[in-house]
């Protein structure tokens, strides 16, 4: 009883001093408010430098093989890869004259631009996405520039609600193949600094995180247009890689036990025919609707079981199992041939098959042919094979436009093959998926044509897409006279002109026995178990 008092009386006095400090800030004027914010930030600032002076543990590193190689001997190979790195000192020269600090770059407008993935602070989201492609295209003063203001201005402790998937892909995965690619230790710190500020978002009845976290206070939220506040299996899914190497890199498990818990929780669901539904409500642990997609919402929970097991050096075969038996769902529910003969990956809604596929999901002709080797049955060709016609098809998707950049969403229904019906999906917005399949199928079999696809789309891009002040996505890939969204997204500079670049350079440059590239392009090496801490420390099992 007397606790009970002594909680209310706290309450209540706690409750008093917060109107109390309220009613003072209402007196005072805009700039004294500004000022009392700034005296704050600066508080935090000064705190975070003390942190950093605090060096992270030594760990062994890596095998780090095949960083500053991939020069082409083929001069026509040769020109077309430095073409590509003039379209990247173009995305990077523009950004840096008009956006720079800020997230994204509007071309046309020359100013900065930003979406609420971001939050509502000027992260540089197009500097650390940018970072290890200015590392292997040799564009070091660029990196130079960009470590820099990261160095001096990334600053993590602003009230700013943030995508914890985007951040973590983008941000986290950015700063550890900075890391790994250049040694230099502020982008370690920064990417950890960062992942400390994410693991509130864990902290839900079921520890399914929030897709949204506020980075100062760490409350957390879900999008309110996912099924009944459900948490999106593509978010909560694709952080595997990341946090293995942050907890390999510190030496501390909480971000391993984050994912591996999502993991366990996961495995022990039922699910319909096989399948993962898109949504989870983080709260009752129970699947939100019972749609599946290997597009948005769904594609890169897949993607990071095959590459949770690649970059465990084929160790976690826990992870291999889960995605050999979601793939076998998928191939049974969601694979069909087109009448015209097409393969296509559809979308199950409610127990009915939606015959049209996403640019995102063309990812999938890639991923199928990096999971060929040690598949089940030994059925290698069949998934190599896969891979080819899923390549096929969406390399169809461009050429049946005017500009051969492909749209948003295609159908295979009605007599439509491979064709955007609907106006609001004929956009094109600089995205990476069907030239990074083009890029893994090329690396596993060498057929010329995916070069000569790459080059057509690369050709498409720069006469469509580039302007004076960038690149930018055009909103009807069917119109002779596009209009442009004005947008330069980050992910161009992190991943189309990246996988671009590897299509047209030796497989010695990042070769896929040493390295995992992460969903947003970012490399991150193999942890082989002679080198790691993970395999040795009971904690990480
Ligand atoms: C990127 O941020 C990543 O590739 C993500 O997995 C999906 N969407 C964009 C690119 O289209």
């Amino acid at each position: 009883r007397e606790e009970e008092e002594r909680l209310r009386n706290k309450i209540r006095a706690d409750h008093e001093k917060a109107l109390e400090e309220a009613k003072e800030k209402l007196k005072k004027s805009r700039d004294e408010i500004q000022a009392e914010i700034q005296t704050e930030k600066n508080k935090v600032v000064q705190e975070l430098k003390k942190k950093d002076s605090k060096p992270l543990p030594p760990v062994p590193l890596p095998n780090l093989i095949g960083i500053n190689s991939g020069e082409p001997a083929d001069p026509d190979i040769q020109e077309k890869r430095n073409k590509i790195k003039e379209m990247m000192k173009h995305a990077w020269d523009n950004y840096r004259q008009y956006g720079w600090g800020h997230n994204e770059l509007k071309p046309i407008a020359r100013k900065g631009h930003s979406t609420n993935i971001f939050g509502s602070s000027q992260m540089g989201a197009t500097i650390v996405d940018a970072l290890d492609t200015l590392y292997i295209m040799g564009l070091h003063d660029e990196f130079r520039e960009g470590q820099e203001w990261i160095d001096k201005n990334l600053d993590f402790s602003v009230n700013s609600e943030v995508s914890v998937f985007e951040v973590n892909i983008r941000f986290i995965g950015g700063l550890l193949a900075a890391y790994y690619l250049s040694g230099q230790e502020v982008f370690k710190i920064k990417a950890v600094q960062l992942a400390g500020k994410l693991l509130p978002a864990f902290n839900t009845p079921t520890g399914i995180p929030w897709a949204m976290v506020n980075l100062k206070s760490g409350v957390g939220r879900n999008w309110g247009w996912a099924s009944a506040g459900s948490s999106i299996l593509a978010e909560f899914g694709t952080l595997h890689m990341e946090f293995v190497h942050l907890s390999y890199l510190t030496g501390d498990p909480v971000y391993y036990n984050k994912v591996m818990h999502i993991r366990k929780l996961l495995q022990k669901m039922d699910r319909p025919n096989g399948l993962y539904p898109n949504y989870l409500n983080p709260r009752t642990g129970r699947w939100g609707q019972h749609h599946t997609s290997v597009g948005g919402l769904g594609d890169s929970f897949y993607e990071y079981l095959l590459k949770a097991w690649l970059m465990s050096d084929k160790t976690d075969t826990e992870a291999r199992k889960m995605y050999d038996d979601a793939i076998e769902a998928i191939e049974k529910h969601l694979i069909r041939k087109s009448n015209g003969g097409l393969t296509f990956i559809g979308e199950w809604k409610n127990g009915h098959l939606e015959r049209k596929m996403g640019h995102l999901t063309c990812f999938a002709g890639g991923m199928f042919a990096l999971g060929a080797d040690g598949s089940r049955d030994d059925k290698a060709g069949h998934y190599l094979q896969l891979g080819a016609e899923i390549a096929h098809t969406c390399h169809e998707s461009y050429d049946r436009t005017t500009l051969k950049l492909g749209p948003e969403a295609f159908k295979f229904d009605g007599g439509v093959e491979a064709v955007a019906v609907r106006q609001n999906e004929k956009y094109y917005i600089l995205r990476p998926e069907v030239i990074e399949t083009y890029w893994y199928m090329w690396r596993f079999t060498h057929d010329p044509k995916y070069r000569q696809w790459g080059w057509e789309a690369t050709q498409a891009i720069d006469k469509y897409c580039r302007v004076s002040g960038g690149f930018s996505g055009v909103k009807d890939v069917y119109s002779s006279s596009p209009t442009y969204d004005d947008v330069q997204q980050s992910f161009f500079l992190a991943e189309t002109l990246k996988y671009l670049y590897l299509l047209f350079s030796n497989d010695d440059l990042l070769p896929l026995d040493n390295w995992v590239f992460n969903t947003e392009a970012h490399p991150l090496p193999v942890l082989h178990l002679a080198n790691t801490t993970l395999s040795g420390n009971p904690a990480y099992r």
